[in-house]
């Protein structure tokens, strides 16, 4: 059997999970399921990077010592993976001692082939990035990443002979034309290494600045460079280094990599270098994506703007969640994460397109066939065609996953189930019966399942579960097998005529509106209220009124007759007010929080007469009382003037 073998980054442990890693682990997911669904034996490897500088900063300050810091935010990817039923085969952490047993057997290999020397290096080290950079790289003396000021450090230090490896690299990359996909990385790519003298990589950092590392095999006073030693991961976590029995590493490498583009060069020339330098096979492609943002923001902890994964999966569903990313990203370039557009998108495709097709069909087919797979007659000319965009749908998706084009497969598999409905609204099944056409009414209902269950297969992938649920719902459920798809596509006819199949279920309810994360919506609140203020402020400082305007409202005095709780409401009160009109006034206001009712009946206050009515929680308020307001201080506007009278 072949084998199929993807892999994604390895996440820093010093920032908990958020979106962007969800979309990685889920693209992988996806890639593995497709892959077992061709008929491979399929592997996928997830985990962290826990060595550098940067954990152990973000360990000092949660007082805690790196490991025990590590171990914490370690588990809560691997419980996020299992919450989101990412099918991975191993979650490899780099304090593992397999893999550091394997980064020593790198390093060493390196070294006695001569790629590696001690030599002396002054540089621009941003701590951010765990990297020297050149004069040339910085922007305005700034690292580009973190826009922070870099301290220049000059220390001796082991060297990779990176430098050497340029010309082979840059016509490998030549000879490979998909590489490194898309195109547009790939050209990036070409572009560092036509302009450039690559420059040998420093590969150590000495123990008396840094402890936190894999201790280089062949200097005690040194660690390893955290990038060299995260690269390694995807070796090492098949026995590469670590173990005599290298028969995981023979089945499944080379790897398929998926990465952000945030991590192209050391992906795109770091590993590869160090790959040919230790003679191994070179990884088969670089699979880059662009980020995820938050209206047009990179997701950052310091924004604010990060997406939790686990609270979008519960709340829309998590094939709904995973359908969204893979559809609306277009691979290679950013796209933008919002509920409305996730809302829209499941509603569209999800409800209206797929879940509705699949309700039509099953109740028309409990109404006509009594929940049994009717039997196919003689095909029309619209039933073919039906037949024939599945099957050249199929094909498409299927080559469009192996080039990680999700959004475009996807795009393409809708074009038949649209065409479906249309081809329900055609063929009108109930006109069908009514005129006792049975054996056509049996046709078009067949014709739907049996396409139907193909579209369910092709979805596993993408919508594991749901996949499974549309199958059961039409009987059959697929097992993987090496020629699965080879069968499903060469032939009709899968469901048994006669089988029983279940009733209409709504596979996909329609979304009404985005959800409220508690956490946001304390935000949200907070955020409103600051602007509020602000605005008040701003007024109170620059906005000047006409007099005429002043001269519209209607300021009068009144008595409070009744004050007493709003039945549903903890912060409004009920009032009933004499303004020396006919009745008294109901009025509705918002100071439950400064005064007690009890304590307001027969107080004198200012009211604001005439705004127009407006309904407060149920109950319709005739006007305003008018109160002062300072900081957290409040207090009633009060005069001793008669019922009624006007305040100008
Ligand atoms: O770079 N949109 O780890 P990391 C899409 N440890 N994907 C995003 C994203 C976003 N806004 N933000 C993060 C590291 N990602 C190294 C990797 S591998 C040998 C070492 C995803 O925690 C995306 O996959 O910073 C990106 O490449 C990765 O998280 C970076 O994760």
């Amino acid at each position: 059997m072949s084998s199929f073998y993807v892999t994604t980054p390895i996440y820093y442990v010093n920032a908990r999970p958020h979106l962007g890693h969800a979309y990685t682990t889920i693209i992988a997911d996806t890639l593995k399921r497709f892959y077992a669904l061709l008929g491979m034996d399929a592997r996928m490897l997830t985990g962290t990077d826990e060595h550098g500088d940067k954990i152990v900063k973000a360990a000092n300050k949660e007082n805690k010592s790196p490991k025990e810091f590590v171990d914490g935010i370690s588990h809560e990817f691997s419980t996020l993976w299992k919450d989101l039923k990412i099918d991975y085969d191993q979650f490899i952490r780099t304090t593992d001692p397999e893999h550091k047993k394997s980064v020593q057997t790198l390093l060493q290999k390196i070294y006695d082939k001569g790629d590696i020397y001690y030599g002396e290096y002054g540089g621009h080290y941003c701590f951010g990035c765990e990297r020297f950079y050149t004069e040339k790289e910085l922007e305005d003396g700034l690292c580009p990443q973190h826009k922070t000021k870099p301290e220049y450090i000059s220390e001796k230090n082991y060297f990779f002979k990176m430098s050497k490896y340029q010309e082979w690299l840059k016509q490998y990359i030549l000879d490979n034309p998909d590489f490194i996909r898309p195109e547009r990385y790939r050209n990036e790519v070409l572009a560092m290494l036509e302009g450039n003298v690559l420059e040998d990589l420093c590969i150590s950092r000495p123990k008396s600045r840094l402890e936190w590392g894999i201790e280089l095999p062949f200097d005690k006073d040194y660690v390893c460079y955290v990038w060299f030693d995260a690269l390694a991961n995807y070796i090492s976590a098949l026995g590469w280094g670590n173990s005599d029995d290298l028969s995981k590493f023979n089945t499944y490498w080379p790897a398929e990599h998926l990465v952000a583009k945030d991590i192209l060069k050391p992906h795109a020339i770091f590993w590869p270098t160090m790959l040919k330098a230790a003679d191994l096979p070179i990884y088969k492609h670089l699979n880059v994506h662009g980020y995820w943002l938050v209206k047009d923001t990179k997701m950052s902890k310091s924004l604010g703007n990060v997406v939790d994964p686990r609270f979008a999966s519960e709340h829309f569903g998590l094939d709904a969640f995973r359908y969204f990313l893979l559809r609306d990203m277009h691979f290679g370039s950013d796209a933008s994460y919002s509920e409305e557009a996730l809302i829209s998108r499941i509603n569209s495709d999800l409800a209206n397109d797929l879940g509705n097709l699949f309700s039509r069909v099953l109740s028309m087919n409990a109404k006509y066939f009594a929940k049994e797979v009717p039997a196919l007659g003689e095909l029309t000319e619209e039933d073919e065609q039906i037949f024939a965009s599945v099957d050249n749908a199929a094909q498409n998706y299927i080559q469009l996953f192996k080039e990680v084009r999700f959004s475009q497969a996807l795009e393409g598999l809708w074009e038949p189930i649209r065409l479906m409905n249309k081809y329900v609204d055609s063929q009108a099944p109930w006109t069908l019966f009514k005129e006792g056409k049975s054996e056509r009414l049996a046709t078009v209902i067949r014709v739907l399942l049996e396409n139907m269950y193909k579209i369910s297969v092709l979805l596993y992938p993408v919508m594991p579960e749901s996949s499974q649920k549309m199958q059961v719902q039409l009987g059959k459920v697929f097992s993987l097998h090496a020629k699965l798809l080879d069968d499903l596509l060469s032939c009709k006819v899968h469901l048994r005529t006669g089988a029983s199949i279940a009733e209409a279920s709504n596979l996909f309810p329609r979304l009404e509106k985005p959800a409220e994360n508690p956490e946001e919506k304390k935000q949200n609140t907070k955020n409103a209220k600051q602007k509020k203020t602000k605005a008040k402020e701003e007024n109170a400082d620059t906005a000047l009124i006409e007099f005429a305007d002043f001269q519209k409202l209607d300021l009068r005095v009144g008595t409070i007759l009744v004050a007493e709780l709003h039945p549903d409401a903890d912060k409004l009160l009920r009032f009933e007010v004499d303004l020396g009109e006919e009745k008294p006034r109901q009025i509705i206001s918002g100071i439950a929080e400064w005064y007690k009712p009890a304590d307001l009946v027969g107080h004198k206050v200012v009211v604001v007469a005439n705004l127009p009515p407006r309904k407060l929680r149920g109950l319709v308020s005739h006007g305003m009382i008018l109160t002062a307001e300072k900081g957290e201080h409040l207090s009633l506007l009060t005069s001793s003037a008669p019922n009624g009278a006007k305040i100008s």
